[in-house]
């Protein structure tokens, strides 16, 4: 039996980093994924306090992960831990503002263009190009693959007024389908 299209996905992305460590077609591989197919959806949980975080994936070279985002949730403002993060998006409309890190000296963050999202488009950030916020858009739900690599647990949470920063675990809702036990 051919392996469900997800999981030929993982493997594919599996073979490419460990031939490159950069996933120089990781975005490729994502849009082609989100453009055609649907089993994404065994992973999908939405909750009505918090986005949700689905672990669909994890090994050495990464995490991949399926976001739900209800009408009216967002992200707080944050980085990746140093690692490279790609957002493509399976189903609604996801929205992307990324804004500059803080000064040493802190105060309100610069805020950069927001940019939306429709199925099958990908996004990518790290922290050399800056923070994001990421949400539904307007009135909308989103649903949005992840892939980290390396693999992250947590990150920095930034305030926008003052450029405070916070350390942030990062939870899986789900792993594998399965809702954590909380
Ligand atoms: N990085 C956030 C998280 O993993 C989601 S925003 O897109 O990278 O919770
Ligand atoms: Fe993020």
């Amino acid at each position: 039996m051919n392996p469900a299209p997800i999981d030929a996905l993982v493997q594919a992305l599996l073979a490419e980093f460990q031939e490159d460590p950069r996933g120089r077609r990781a975005a490729q591989r994502l849009s082609a994924y989100a453009e055609a197919h649907e089993d994404w959806k065994r992973f999908a949980h939405f909750k009505p306090d918090t986005y949700t975080r689905n672990l669909v994936a994890r090994n050495e070279h990464f995490e991949m992960l399926v976001l739900c985002w209800s009408p009216g949730q967002a992200s707080p403002i944050h980085d990746h831990a140093g690692q490279h993060c790609w957002m493509g998006i399976l189903d609604g409309v996801v929205e992307e503002t990324q804004f500059e890190f803080p000064a040493e000296t802190g105060g309100p963050l610069r805020e950069r263009a927001t940019r939306s999202f429709s199925r099958g488009k990908v996004a990518y950030i790290h922290d050399d190009i800056g923070l994001h916020r990421v949400r539904p858009g307007p009135g909308s739900f989103g649903v949005s693959l992840h892939l980290y690599s390396k693999p992250i647990d947590t990150c920095r949470v930034f305030d926008p007024a003052t450029g405070a920063v916070l350390e942030k675990t990062l939870l899986y809702h789900s792993v594998a389908g399965v809702l954590a036990a909380r």
